[in-house]
């Protein structure tokens, strides 16, 4: 057994999750953690709302609320939201909280203490128009790499550059969009990557053979450019006040103090839920932790360089990231998801409109792991009637209730094997140990598929030994066919876990089972899990698990989140 640390990167909370956030770190991270418990680890899953910097500023200037309550009313939204969508974390967290706060002092005084940190005396862009300074976000322009000309002043979307908002061609403000701008002088403090750079360069090469391609590949492309100073201070109100005389009036940046909330969350966890392990044993000389990040691609350049320089810079022990998953984008409709533009479906309306696991289970599948993938509703409805209800819903409901009229809601007895049972069950291990070797490797689609392929195996079983006809002359051969099946049933219902809890708890209470009842994930012998079920073992054939999309359903749900051409 191994201690896993899992986080998810931590959502801004002025923003509503849609379904590329939800599959961009959210879910994964939550398969993820959910597939390792059933392998017998120790596990701790935490995620929480990113709450400072000018969006959340904005944001409450616009509701006409104060910012924290502000804060607070949305940190709820998504909290409602990850529920519905089964996101099993042991703590949601916020990264304004006063531990958030107390780690951000220790590490900001020690880089300071050690030396890197730099004060600067810079022009920063200041709206006269919005009567602010134009942190970030909220200038856009001209990118001067690539040309797209919405650019964000910390970082082009496009070439995913990190910029600084003086870089940008035909700055604008993003607030009022008013270019009536002039550049101020203001001091600020700096963090001293090149200082840090060997280091740095030194811990990357190990991680070589464990980071996935794209995540080395742009902590590489980052380096050989050569790392530059990055200001960790702005001029907010909102956010924590910087601890250093003569920058009492400034904060620190969300970008700084938002990986700090990964070890601010896991100590809230600790100050909440004290138990046996507390936040330091996770993330200060824990030899024995392993540590896995999820996020979207675009934060790929702050968990591979500016964080860990952070951490590097204070000489603590602190527990770094052993393995970076980063997801690409997810489209919609072959376009961007955009709230504006009433565009896209968000997580809290998708679980209205479909059960999580039916979202879970495409998003899962279709995961922009390797290159971006895209979002149709005809997909979506595709999968669902297909794999969920064609494939997984209708073995299930075939199997119970052909064995419920022709014999009784009782698991029929087992008998002697023949050659096709043995191959079922030879050809399942296999998919199995696939299945199991693609989620360790959070190769997350190709799990899926295998997943998808071990229930097809169990329709073309029954369809090859067709136990209706049997029935008629060999009871005995009937029954062990069907007794097969009921514990293939089973089995599926613990393979699909991580995916779709909630179906998966629904197939074993149809056995008077519960999620506490299922094996490790570990060493899964299918040749001991088919005989789980005694003869006699009662079932209820219950309700259908899945439910088909109807082509009105999916022409109302075009029309109603803009996915009609
Ligand atoms: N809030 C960006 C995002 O939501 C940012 C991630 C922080 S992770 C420490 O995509
Ligand atoms: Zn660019």
């Amino acid at each position: 057994m191994s201690k896993i640390l899992i986080t998810s990167a931590l959502p801004y909370v002025n923003g509503v999750p849609h379904l590329g956030h939800m599959v961009g770190c959210l879910l994964p991270s939550d398969v993820y953690a959910r597939f390792m418990r059933m392998m017998g680890h120790e596990v701790l899953y935490i995620c929480g709302t990113d709450e400072h910097g000018t969006p959340s500023e904005v944001g409450a200037l616009q509701e006409g609320m104060d910012v924290y309550d502000y804060c607070t009313k949305y940190h709820e939204r998504h909290r409602q939201t990850y529920s519905d969508f089964h996101i099993g974390l042991d703590y949601m967290g916020r990264t304004s909280s006063e531990q958030n706060k107390e780690l951000t002092y220790r590490i900001f005084s020690s880089l300071d203490k050690n030396g890197y940190i730099t004060e600067k005396v810079i022009k920063q862009v200041y709206s006269i128009t919005d009567e602010r300074f134009l942190p970030d976000r909220y200038i856009i322009g001209t990118c001067p790499h690539c040309g797209y000309d919405k650019a964000r002043g910390d970082q082009c979307e496009k070439c995913t550059k990190v910029l600084d908002p003086t870089d940008l061609i035909n700055p604008r403000s993003a607030i009022s969009g008013s270019t009536d701008i002039e550049v101020r002088e203001t001091k600020h403090l700096y963090i001293n990557l090149p200082k840090l750079e060997t280091k740095l360069a030194e811990w990357i090469k190990t991680k070589e053979p464990f980071w996935p391609e794209l995540a080395y590949s742009i902590a590489q492309k980052w380096l050989k450019e050569g790392l530059q100073e990055r200001g960790i201070t702005r001029d907010l109100k909102w956010g924590f006040p910087v601890n250093k005389p003569g920058y009492e009036d400034k904060v620190f940046y969300v970008w700084f103090d938002a990986p700090i909330g990964y070890i601010g969350i896991s100590k809230q966890w600790s100050d909440e839920k004290p138990s046996e392990r507390n936040w330091e044993d996770w993330w200060l000389g824990g030899k024995d932790v392993k540590y896995v990040q999820f996020m979207g691609k675009d934060n790929v350049p702050y968990h591979s360089i500016t964080f860990p320089a952070t951490l590097l810079g204070t000489g603590e022990n602190w527990t770094f990231v052993d393995y970076l998953k980063s997801m690409s984008y997810l489209t919609f409709e072959g376009g961007k998801f955009s709230k504006s533009e009433k565009r896209g479906i968000f997580a809290e309306d998708a679980v209205k409109e479909a059960p999580a696991d039916y979202w879970r289970y495409w998003l899962m599948s279709n995961a922009p792991e390797s290159s971006d993938s895209s979002f149709t509703f005809e997909l979506f409805a595709g999968a669902v009637n297909k794999d969920l209800n064609g494939v997984l819903g209708n073995f299930a409901s075939r199997v119970l209730k052909m064995t419920a009229s022709k014999i009784g809601e009782a698991v029929p007895a087992f008998g002697k094997l023949e050659a096709i049972d043995e191959k079922l069950i030879a050809d399942l291990q296999e998919k199995v140990e696939n299945y199991l070797k693609y989620m360790n490797e959070m190769e997350f689609r190709k799990a899926l598929s295998e997943l998808r392929a071990i229930w097809v195996d169990g329709n073309n079983y029954i369809s090859a030994t067709e136990p209706w006809t049997v029935i008629k002359e060999n009871q005995e051969r009937a029954n062990t066919i069907l007794n097969l099946c009921i514990n293939l049933i089973r089995i599926y219902a613990i393979l699909s876990y991580p995916i779709m809890p909630k179906v998966s708890e629904e197939m074993l209470s149809k056995f008077g089972l519960s999620v506490s009842d299922m094996p490790s994930l570990n060493g899964f012998k299918v040749s001991e899990e088919i005989r789980f079920f005694k003869d006699g073992h009662k079932f209820e054939v219950g309700d259908a698990l899945f439910e088909r999309i109807t082509p009105e359903k999916l022409e109302e749900w075009k029309e109603k989140y803009g996915g009609a051409k």
